[in-house]
């Protein structure tokens, strides 16, 4: 077939695991990315930045035969270790056993996997290129590398995967605009470091078993909610930790706006998190060398500027981060654009209309679960009647599979649509708080009964696929 080639800008997650797809199909792919190639420069001040890799993200990476590979290199999070203000930790499981947990990965090395393997299928990769500017009745682009040097470039099929700050989104904007709203959270990000166990004094191990690795537990996300804001942490596989901080930016106390600097940071840690401020000696260093990030969801009403230049991933979708699930959207994404784009080659502006109407009901699906999680994290974990409710939930999820599955599972171990997970959970939801309602606890109701309320209410799930 005598297609066109495909210009990708972005050589990251999504950018990287979409031109391997591509390349395997047959098409010809070059990938312009703004940074020096990470497997040469090495990544810089050697910070550990990790995410959860979920049964989606998994999915896409067993399409492109990479899920052995990068499992090889993940540490198993069985579900969320709650430590509450009191000092008091409880592990709640995320899923039904063993083969339902999320895997903590590397973002380095999981990228420098998926550039080695785009690579090995043929992709052409130009690193140090960031696109500035785009023609797109011309089919041409203008580059600009390291040093400030532009350059042209002509183009085939534009698909851009730069990123929440996507330049290529704001090249088509200024084209034909795409209807975009961002909506800040309002709520900003810290990373520190709990390092390996054995870089930790003794004494601030007795609690978390000092013969480990690990400072805490491994095969755990942990969570410190405070009602407003949290810390969370993810194990990192050479025993340390990536901790983050979430607060609201401006506002009363506490808010980033009212930690000028790490020594009133520290005094906020040792009231509210003294545990955790036990466990990062470089608390004044990391604080005062991490800027705070920002978090915002992106709307667009459109994706794509007909059938010549089309966005995925974060510059089509970013989400706030509350539900893991911004990387394994976007793996998603480049599983549907590569078959799409396989069937009908020759057809982009039809595969890309198809490719919007398909995944942008469930991109504003998981915006709207992952600010939903938020709320989750930081403040019912450890309320009461949230507790109930799952307690609850996990009665009828054995009682009737065949009619209850958490929302949470739904979007972290399923392939279920995001939008069916929303909608599913909250019809789930209602009845859930009906029979709360009707009972004084949960251990007053008849789950017999409740199970006939379900299966009379909702449809059955659908069938599972598994693997
Ligand atoms: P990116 O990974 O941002 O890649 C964009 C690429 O484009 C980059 O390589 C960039 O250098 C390049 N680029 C940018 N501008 C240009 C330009 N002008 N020209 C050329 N190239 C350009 N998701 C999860 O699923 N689970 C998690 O646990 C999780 N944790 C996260 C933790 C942190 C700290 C952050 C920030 C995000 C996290 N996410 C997580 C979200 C996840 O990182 C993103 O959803 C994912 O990286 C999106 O991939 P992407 O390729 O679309 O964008
Ligand atoms: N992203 C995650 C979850 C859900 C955990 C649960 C939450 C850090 C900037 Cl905040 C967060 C989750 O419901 O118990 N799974 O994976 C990853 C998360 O944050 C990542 C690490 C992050 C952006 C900083």
């Amino acid at each position: 077939m005598a297609q066109q080639p495909i210009t990708l800008i972005g050589g990251g997650l999504v950018g990287a695991l979409l031109a391997q797809q591509l390349a395997q199909r047959g098409f010809a792919v070059e990938v312009f990315e703004k940074r020096p190639d990470p497997r040469r420069a090495g990544f810089l001040g050697g910070r550990s930045i990790n995410l959860a890799l979920a049964e989606r993200g998994l999915q896409a990476l067993r399409h492109a035969g990479l899920a052995d590979d990068v499992l090889q290199r993940a540490v198993m999070m069985r579900g969320r270790m709650v430590h509450n203000h009191d000092g008091h930790s409880g592990l709640q499981r995320y899923g039904v056993d063993d083969s339902e947990v999320i895997w903590s990965v590397s973002r380095g090395a999981l990228n420098m996997l998926l550039l080695d393997a785009a690579e090995a299928a043929g992709v052409n990769f130009h690193f140090g290129q960031s696109l500035a500017a785009a023609d797109f009745d011309r089919q041409r682009i203008r580059l600009v590398d390291h040093v400030g040097i532009e350059r042209e470039q002509s183009v085939g099929l534009l698909i851009g995967a730069d990123g929440a700050g996507s330049a290529l989104r704001a090249a088509i904007n200024a084209h034909t605009p795409l209807g975009e709203r961002i909506e800040a959270l309002g709520h900003g990000y810290k990373e520190l470091e709990i390092p390996p166990a054995a870089e930790l004094p003794a004494a601030v191990l007795q609690l978390s078993g000092g013969r480990d690795q690990f400072a805490l537990e491994p095969h755990a996300l942990h969570i410190w909610p405070r009602g407003g804001y949290m810390c969370i942490a993810l194990p990192n596989t050479e025993g340390s930790f990536t901790v983050t901080l979430f607060l609201p930016g401006q506002g009363a106390a506490p808010s980033f706006a009212t930690l000028p600097d790490a020594s009133a940071a520290a005094a906020f840690f040792s009231e509210q998190f003294p545990g955790l401020l036990s466990l990062i000696p470089r608390f004044t260093e990391d604080f005062e060398q991490n800027p705070v990030g920002t978090l915002s969801t992106l709307y667009l009403e459109r994706w794509h500027l007909d059938g010549r230049a089309l966005l995925l991933g974060d510059a089509a979708h970013a989400i706030v981060p509350f539900h893991g699930q911004g990387m394994n959207c976007g793996f998603e994404d480049t599983v549907v654009l590569a078959s799409l784009l396989a069937e009908a080659p020759e057809d982009s502006a039809e595969v890309f209309a198809e490719f919007q109407r398909v995944r942008q009901p469930n991109a504003d699906a998981i915006a709207c679960m992952a600010l939903e999680n938020y709320v989750e994290m930081r403040d019912s974990v450890a309320d009461p009647h949230y507790l109930a409710k799952r307690e609850l939930g996990a009665l009828l999820a054995t009682r009737i599979p065949s009619h209850y599955m958490a929302r949470y599972r739904m979007v972290t171990f399923t392939h279920l649509p995001y939008a069916y997970a929303l909608e599913r959970g909250r019809a789930q939801d209602q009845l859930l708080e009906q029979l709360l309602r009707e009972n004084p606890s949960v251990a007053s109701i008849d789950i017999d009964a409740a199970a006939q309320l379900f299966a009379s209410t909702l449809p059955p799930l659908p069938a599972l696929r598994h693997g």
